[in-house]
């Protein structure tokens, strides 16, 4: 058998390495995390180019294929490894909850009652089943939600907005994203 030896090149202060690694942690698969100093440009010069040609984190080493875009990676890692036994993060509406991956990255009133409507009806975003459409949502909530503005102006009069928030910001996988967050600055926890 062979062991594969995957890597996340991101930073931890990067909204879309955050996500490839909550879905790394869903589907239980093992990785080692390469910190890219975005401050001094790391991402801009070789090696990196070499494997985004774009300079931006994250990229995905999966052992024989190294794949950039955070969406790409995560679509990608959810059709490979969800079939193996591991969670199923795509869902059956494919349809569907690509469409709610292109809504979330627009937070204004309007589309946060379109939320609560749809999570009126249903438990997740794409289904009653959590998938990737709620996964992408992660980094932002956290955000959103640790300010005590936004939290209580945008959030606390949909209670179906948040009851996802609170159901899907306490899966362990993105509380193990949030550790790996901590370990490394330890004086912001
Ligand atoms: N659409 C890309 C966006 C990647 C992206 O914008 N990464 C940011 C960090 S979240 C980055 O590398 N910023 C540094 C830069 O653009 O110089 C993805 O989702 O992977």
């Amino acid at each position: 058998m062979t062991i594969k030896n995957r890597k996340v090149y991101g930073s931890l202060s990067s909204p879309a390495s955050l996500k490839v690694l909550a879905c790394l942690f869903e589907h239980d698969i093992d990785f080692e995390f390469v910190h890219v100093d975005l401050e001094s440009g790391e991402h801009k010069q070789q090696p990196f180019l070499a494997m985004n040609p774009f300079g931006r984190v994250p990229v995905f080493d999966d052992g024989d294929i190294t794949r950039f875009e955070s969406r790409a990676i995560i679509r990608s890692v959810a059709h490979e490894y969800g079939k193996k036994g591991g969670a199923r993060l795509l869902g059956r509406q494919e349809t569907s909850y690509m469409w709610w991956l292109k809504l979330k990255q627009n937070w204004e009133k309007y589309v946060l009652d379109v939320y609560e409507n749809r999570l009126s009806k249903f438990k997740y975003l794409a289904s009653d089943d959590y998938t990737i459409a709620d996964l992408v949502h992660l980094p932002n909530l956290e955000a959103l939600l640790g300010n005590s503005y936004t939290k209580h102006h945008l959030f606390e009069s949909r209670p179906h907005l948040s009851a996802w928030c609170f159901d899907i910001l306490a899966r362990p996988a993105w509380t193990k994203v949030l550790e790996m967050q901590k370990i490394a600055q330890p004086s912001s926890a």
